[in-house]
């Protein structure tokens, strides 16, 4: 389906006169708005490839239809998400589900929705069809050195993929963990991860980057080789300069300070990235900002303190990744808020009078402190992203042009009711 710029250009001349009174009192609210929404036209978040299918549960998979076949349908998808937030210019894929079969016209096709690839994924939680050796027990960190070689040559393959079609990351999550006390030897388990991890990292050019993302607990319920940042930052750390640990929101004990654990990791210099989404239990992968929309913006009080505190570039120096699968939404609708609740984040730690905090914090000045930072997230900074995407020739509401379209709708009778996305 098409997204035809006169269609985008009328929606947005119904909105103009009630959006230029709201970006008016907004603008005139915080200081630094014009700067802000610069950052916004320039910041992007890269869609995964697996959440452009209805994601579902071990209990059952309700598929919305029409969703995407194929490598090129996927591009497809997130091409329509870019045409109408231009925020989402860029993909993320699955090795083996995205296997591209012809790298140049895929990355052609990329370009053409002004796509391109970020970190390439790899999958050693699943057996493949065909496949030697089962990963029942673990990949990287198995007893069984053949396995281990296994999983390696899969994430130096991944790695070759990603190289045709200019990504410049591999992202590494393991299932890799124990279910049971006594199954796994604790030391022998790390020590085998990392020379798993030594040999992958062999095979990582000077450009790119090797992110390692922990998570505390599923498919294993006792213990996790890479269970949380501590042990991630562990690894990257002996690995060498182009690791990093990426931190996915949904990959914690409850109540974990993620905001902290990112300010230090930043600080380490070894901070990689991020998969965006929300939680309530475990590893929802709910809308990014849907339950505790506070947090992330705490988080990107964090980022932009101290990305700006070591000069970093906001839009480059961190891979900005989403990792969400819901089951009861359009996957559409889903990504586009996700996003928007992203750049709202962004947007409101922008705002944050930094010379402020600080001199609220050397005083111990409490109240004062609290107020600066709740004062910044309860401001509604939605005008600014809207005007973002307005200058970069995207909706000012893409949720409500896409059903207004009836792009659901489209891409069932493209490409069927039944159409079910390959991958997970
Ligand atoms: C798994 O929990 C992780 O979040 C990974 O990022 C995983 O590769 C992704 O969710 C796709 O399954
Ligand atoms: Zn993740
Ligand atoms: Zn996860
Ligand atoms: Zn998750």
């Amino acid at each position: 389906m098409q997204l035809e710029k006169y269609k985008i250009d009328a929606h947005n001349n119904d909105l103009l006169s009630a959006h230029q009174r709201k970006l008016a009192f907004i603008s005139s609210e915080i200081e630094n708005s014009e700067a802000i929404i610069q950052k916004l036209v320039n910041f992007q978040i890269a869609i995964p490839s697996w959440a452009l299918g209805t994601g579902g549960t071990r209990f059952g998979r309700f598929s919305g239809g029409g969703e995407p076949r194929s490598l090129e349908e996927k591009i497809e998808d997130v091409g329509l998400l870019h045409a109408l937030n231009n925020s989402s210019g860029a993909i993320s894929l699955h090795i083996p589900w995205d296997i591209p079969q012809n790298p140049q016209a895929i990355k052609v096709l990329a370009a053409q929705h002004g796509l391109r690839f970020d970190a390439v994924n790899s999958n050693t939680f699943q057996d493949q069809p065909g496949q030697e050796k089962t990963y029942k027990f673990g990949s990287l960190q198995n007893v069984n050195r053949d396995i281990r070689k296994q999983a390696i040559e899969h994430n130096i393959e991944v790695i070759k993929h990603g190289i045709e079609l200019g990504s410049d990351s591999l992202t590494i999550w393991l299932s890799d963990g124990s279910c049971f006390p006594g199954q796994l030897n604790f030391r022998k388990a790390y020590q085998n991860t990392l020379e798993s991890l030594e040999e992958i990292y062999a095979a990582i050019p000077d450009n790119w980057k090797l992110f390692l993302e922990y998570k505390a607990f599923e498919p294993n319920f006792y213990s996790t080789t890479v269970g949380d940042w501590g042990q991630s930052y562990s690894y990257v750390k002996k690995l060498g300069d182009k690791a990093f640990t990426l931190v996915d929101l949904g990959h914690h004990l409850p109540n974990a300070n993620i905001e902290q654990i990112v300010a230090l990791l930043l600080m380490e210099g070894k901070l990689g990235g991020f998969h965006f989404n929300d939680s309530k239990y475990g590893d929802d992968d709910l809308t990014a900002g849907a339950i505790k929309p506070y947090q992330l913006f705490l988080i990107f009080n964090e980022l932009v303190d101290g990305m700006d505190a070591r000069g970093m570039d906001h839009t480059k120096d961190l891979g900005w990744m989403i990792d969400a699968s819901h089951n009861v939404k359009d996957p559409l609708e889903d990504l586009l808020q996700s996003v928007e609740a992203i750049m709202m984040s962004y947007a409101q730690a922008l705002s944050v009078d930094r010379i402020a905090l600080n001199k609220a914090q050397d005083e111990n000045d409490v109240v004062a402190a609290q107020e600066i930072l709740q004062n910044a997230f309860r401001t509604d900074v939605r005008p600014l992203v809207a005007e973002a995407r307005l200058r970069a020739g995207a909706a000012l509401n893409p949720v409500a042009l896409y059903r207004n379209l009836k792009v659901r709708e489209n891409l069932i009778n493209e490409r069927g009711a039944k159409a079910v996305s390959t991958g997970l």
